[in-house]
């Protein structure tokens, strides 16, 4: 039976509780042979593909999301798979995911704390490669908040996401649309109560992680897409 408009229910159980709505964590939603065939595919695109940033490099496949919409590109096969694979979940509302964002984060590489914004279906889901990384949240800064005294990173933070590799994570609701996430630069990750996902990754309270280069497929439907043939005015 279709579900069009929600996650299946069968994915209830990998709903992380100590979040606020709503968090799936999914361990293992691909094998060992799938993750080292995607790496061998990330590794394998042309130089070109790569963008580097000051932190961390990314390849962007399916188009550049704009405002306005987003001039699709047809996706390759090998990113097609997991589109439909997750989409099939009920995570884009029935939509099928068109655009994935290769992130590769060397040990000490991150990223600032951001919301994804309005661009997007809003959802997004990510499977991570080669290494866990710890997701970070925040809440963001009110207007009453900035006239009163300054808000730090520090204080603002509210909790904690152990992704291992392999994983499938899916935020929808406030974890998407309230508040925002990050990763720090760091070489080790010390597992405390503030990792609101650590029982279903199997890893002990009070333990570290050493942190090795970590591939994420941030995977997303963009709603409003443009074809190219209409931007050049033809049927
Ligand atoms: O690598 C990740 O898991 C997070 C990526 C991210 O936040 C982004 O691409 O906007």
């Amino acid at each position: 039976m279709e579900h069009p408009c929600s996650i299946f229910e069968d994915l209830e159980r990998y709903v992380v509780r100590d979040a606020p709505p709503t968090v799936y964590y999914i361990p293992d939603f691909i094998t060992e042979d799938e993750e080292s065939q995607l790496l061998q595919q990330v590794y394998k695109a042309p130089k070109t593909k790569w963008t580097q940033l000051s932190n961390r490099r990314l390849q962007n496949w399916g188009g550049l999301p704009r405002p306005k919409g987003m001039l699709g590109e047809k996706l390759p096969d090998w990113l097609l798979k997991y589109c439909e694979r997750i989409s099939a979940l009920g995570a884009f509302a029935g939509k099928t995911a068109n655009h994935v964002l290769v992130n590769e984060y060397k040990p000490g590489e991150g990223i600032m704390p951001h919301e994804d914004g309005p661009l997007y279906h809003p959802t997004v889901t990510t499977i991570s490669l080669g290494s866990h990384t710890l997701l970070d949240f925040y809440r963001p800064i009110s207007a009453q908040e900035l006239d009163e005294v300054p808000q730090t990173e520090e204080s603002r933070y509210l909790l904690s996401l152990l992704v291992r590799p392999r994983s499938l994570l899916i935020l929808q609701d406030d974890m998407y649309q309230r508040l925002l996430h990050g990763i720090q630069g760091t070489h080790h990750d010390s597992l405390t109560e503030r990792v609101a996902n650590l029982l279903a990754t199997g890893v002990l309270p009070g333990a570290t992680l050493t942190r090795g280069t970590r591939v994420s497929l941030t995977v997303r439907h963009v709603p409003i897409v443009m074809r190219a043939n209409l931007l050049l005015g033809r049927k």
